[in-house]
C-alpha cells in the first residue's frame, strides 16, 4: 500500500449511479486508511453513518441580490480551494465533467500546481452536454487540463473521443458495488407480498427520465404476462411516471403493477425480481444492471451505449435493438421458463459481477490513477 493520501470529493449528492459510486468510493477509500473529505451542496444520500476518515464540507451559495442566478459553481470552486488549503489536500476527484471539472481546475488556479485534478466522465456531461454547441469548449477544456480522466465505460471514453474531439489518454475505470451490500438477500417474506407462489417478479428501477424508455418496461411485461403469470414492480420516481401510470390503466393490467416508490435499500428490493428490465435509450453504464447481476437478478435490456459491456448478452441476460419490446419479451419468457438455463444466468451474475465489478479491484485502479497523478508510483 502507498502513501495514505488527502482526497477532495465532489459528486452530484442526490444524484443517482455517479453520487453513489462517488460515494461508496469515498468510503471504500476512507476505510483503506485515506483522508476523504466530501465537498458537495449536502450531504450524499448515501454516506450513512459516522465514519473514520470521512469529512463533508457543505457548499453554501451566496444570494447576494444583483445576482440574477446564485453562482452555486463559483461558490464550489471557492470552496474546494479554501478546503484543498486547510487540510492541505493531495487531490481533488470530481465525478462530471461540467460543472465540477471547470469549478475543481479554478480551485487548482487558486491553491498551486501541486493539487492534482482527477476527473470521472459518468454520461450525460458527454452525451447530452458536449452536444450543446455553446458548452463544447468548455467541457474540452476541463477534460483537456484535468490531471487524469476517467470514464465508466469503453463507448462512453468512445463517444467523449467523438463528440468532443479528445486525444488524451482517458482511463476505462468500471462503476462497482461493495460485495459486502449487494448479494442475493433473503427476500421470501417480502416477495410473497407482491407475488402468489409460481408468479414472476420483473423489475424496473430508475428516475423515470425519458431516456430510460418506461413505457417499453411496460410494454415488455404486457407482453410477457400474456404467457407468464407474472408481477411489474416499478421502484423510483420522476417525471415519466405520471405516463406508466396511465398506460398500465389503459391496458388493463393494473393489478398486476406495483409502484414502490424511491427507495434506499436497493440490494433488499432487487433480490425479490427474477427479471430486471433495463430498455434504456442511451447509458453510458447502467448501475442498476450491476446491482441487479450482484445480487444474482439478470436483465432484459436495449444494447445502447455501455451495457453490452456489462451485460453479457447470453450469459447474464439479454439485449435487443433500443425499442424492440417484442424481442425483449421474447427473452425474458425464454429465460423465465427454463430453470435450468436461468440457474446458469444467476450463477454467472454473482460471478461476473464479484470479478469483474467488486469494489476492492476497482478501487485498487482508482488508486494507481491518484498515485500516478501525483509522481508517487
Ligand atoms: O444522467 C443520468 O442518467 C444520471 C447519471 C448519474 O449521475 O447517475 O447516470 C449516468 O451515470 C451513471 C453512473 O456512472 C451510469 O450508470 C448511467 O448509465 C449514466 N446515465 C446515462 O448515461 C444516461
Amino acid at each position: 500500500m502507498g502513501d495514505r493520501l488527502k482526497i477532495g470529493i465532489t459528486c452530484y449528492p442526490t444524484l443517482g449511479g455517479s453520487g453513489v459510486v462517488a460515494t461508496e468510493l469515498g468510503k471504500i477509500l476512507a476505510e483503506r486508511g485515506h483522508q476523504v473529505h466530501f465537498i458537495t451542496h449536502s450531504m450524499p444520500f448515501r454516506l450513512g453513518k459516522y465514519q473514520k476518515n470521512i469529512f463533508y464540507h457543505e457548499v453554501e451559495v451566496s444570494d447576494y441580490y444583483v445576482f440574477k442566478y446564485p453562482p452555486y459553481d463559483l461558490s464550489l470552486a471557492s470552496k474546494l480551494a479554501q478546503v484543498a488549503k486547510m487540510q492541505e489536500l493531495d487531490l481533488l476527484h470530481v465525478h462530471y465533467a461540467l460543472p465540477h471539472a471547470v469549478c475543481a481546475l479554478l480551485a487548482k488556479q487558486m491553491v498551486g500546481e501541486h493539487l492534482k485534478v482527477v476527473t470521472t466522465l459518468h454520461g450525460t456531461d458527454i452525451t447530452i452536454l458536449a452536444q450543446e454547441e455553446s458548452l463544447n469548449d468548455l467541457i474540452r477544456m476541463a477534460i483537456n487540463q484535468s490531471d487524469a480522466v476517467t470514464a465508466v465505460s469503453e463507448d462512453l471514453i468512445k463517444e467523449t473521443r467523438t463528440a468532443l474531439h479528445i486525444e488524451r489518454p482517458i482511463d476505462l475505470a468500471y462503476n462497482f458495488v461493495d460485495k459486502r451490500v449487494y448479494y442475493p438477500r433473503d427476500c421470501s417474506m417480502y416477495r410473497s407480498e407482491f407475488a402468489a407462489p409460481g408468479e414472476k417478479i420483473l423489475m424496473h428501477i430508475s428516475n423515470f427520465r425519458p431516456v430510460k424508455r418506461v413505457l417499453d418496461v411496460v410494454d415488455v411485461f404486457h407482453k410477457v404476462n400474456k404467457s407468464t403469470p407474472s408481477k411489474l414492480i416499478f421502484v423510483g420516481e420522476g417525471p415519466e411516471l405520471p405516463k406508466v401510470q396511465c398506460k398500465v390503466k389503459e391496458l388493463g393490467i393494473a393489478d398486476r403493477v406495483i409502484f414502490l416508490g424511491k427507495q434506499n435499500d436497493v440490494a433488499q428490493v432487487i433480490s425479490m425480481a427474477d427479471l430486471l428490465l433495463l430498455p434504456s435509450e442511451k447509458e453510458s453504464f447502467g448501475l442498476v444492471a450491476l446491482e441487479a447481476m450482484a445480487c444474482g437478478v439478470p436483465t432484459i435490456g436495449s444494447n445502447a451505449g455501455g451495457i453490452p459491456e456489462l451485460v453479457r448478452h447470453g450469459e447474464t441476460g439479454f439485449l435487443a435493438e433500443i425499442g424492440n419490446t417484442e424481442a425483449m419479451a421474447g427473452f425474458a419468457v425464454k429465460l423465465l421458463s427454463d430453470p435450468a438455463m436461468y440457474r446458469d444466468f444467476r450463477d454467472a451474475c454473482l460471478h461476473r459481477a464479484r470479478t469483474e465489478f467488486c469494489n476492492d479491484r476497482i478501487t485498487d485502479d482508482y488508486e494507481k490513477i491518484y498515485y500516478r497523478v501525483l509522481n508517487r508510483n
